[in-house]
């Protein structure tokens, strides 16, 4: 049995899970909102990591059948958690190129917010600069669908790509989210803390949400702060949790 056809059967077999971490305000830790993150857990069996499994599933057409799963669990989720105290008010869900880019990507998105009416404004797509290069003429049509269904768009790993700026020109960007590798050694290195610095700055003056990714410890968070950086998301304050384990989180806000 090849990977990709036990991915096949683990989603029939209902042994995908999303987790759920956390993201909050720098300035005062408030919950802004949560990354849905895939799990497969097999049936008696050690998990198996998403950065094994996305690659294989990316290869074939399996990524949109599972994108489509992650993207409506996402807004089943959300939309069960509407009484919740301290309920988070986003949710973040990563998007691979191939399903962004297929055939049914915007009529299901558009069905799921009209099925789900609390996801509108409140869900967020987290795609790689990757998905603009494929192809930026239908990126910028597809984002326009997007924007007018009130779904909002984050740039994933931002600055780690091998692409230009050229795109933030033309893509209806809400949101770009630095790349962990950014954040690592911002409390040491100048030149790291220069070019969160810089674009944070960028961000700023074209009116972008800043998230920084894999914040690990105080020193990081505080050089984040002084930078003025709107939301951080790391195992600083919580790892990606089963959806038990982030209402108990979630109590002791
Ligand atoms: O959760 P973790 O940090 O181990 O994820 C590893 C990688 O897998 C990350 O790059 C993350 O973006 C990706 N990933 C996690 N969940 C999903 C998902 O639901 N869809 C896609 N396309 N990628 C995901
Ligand atoms: O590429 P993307 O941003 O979607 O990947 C998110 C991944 O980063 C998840 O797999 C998550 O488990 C991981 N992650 C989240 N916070 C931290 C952190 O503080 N440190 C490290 N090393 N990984 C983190
Ligand atoms: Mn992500
Ligand atoms: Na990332």
């Amino acid at each position: 049995l090849t990977i990709a056809n036990a991915l096949q059967q683990a989603l029939q077999n209902n042994e995908l899970e999303l987790y759920f971490q956390p993201q909050q305000r720098v300035a005062d830790n408030q919950l802004t909102g949560v990354e849905a993150l895939l799990r497969w857990l097999p049936e008696g069996k050690a998990p198996i990591p998403p950065g094994i499994f996305i690659p294989i599933a990316e290869e074939t057409s399996l990524i949109c059948d599972i994108g489509s799963w992650v993207l409506r669990q996402a807004c089943v989720r959300f939309d069960a958690w509407q009484a919740l105290p301290n309920r988070p008010e986003r949710m973040s869900v990563n998007i691979s190129a191939r399903h962004f880019h297929g055939p049914d990507f915007i009529s299901q998105l558009s069905l799921l917010i009209h099925q789900y009416p609390s996801c509108r404004h409140r869900l967020t797509l987290e795609v790689t600069e990757g998905v603009f290069l494929e192809n930026l003429h239908d990126s910028r049509s597809r984002m326009a669908h997007i924007k007018a269904l009130g779904v909002n768009i984050s740039i994933d790993d931002f600055g780690t790509g091998y692409s230009s700026f050229a795109y933030l020109r033309e893509l209806p960007v809400d949101e770009l989210k630095l790349d962990r590798a950014f954040i690592q050694y911002v409390a040491e290195r100048p030149q790291d803390k220069a070019i969160i610095s810089c674009l944070l700055e960028l961000a700023r003056t074209l009116n972008m949400e800043v998230v920084a990714e894999g914040v690990e410890t105080p020193a990081q968070l505080a050089t984040l702060s002084e930078l003025n950086c709107g939301i951080y998301q790391g195992y600083l304050r919580a790892r990606p949790m089963c959806e038990d384990d982030l209402i108990a989180w979630l109590k002791h806000l």
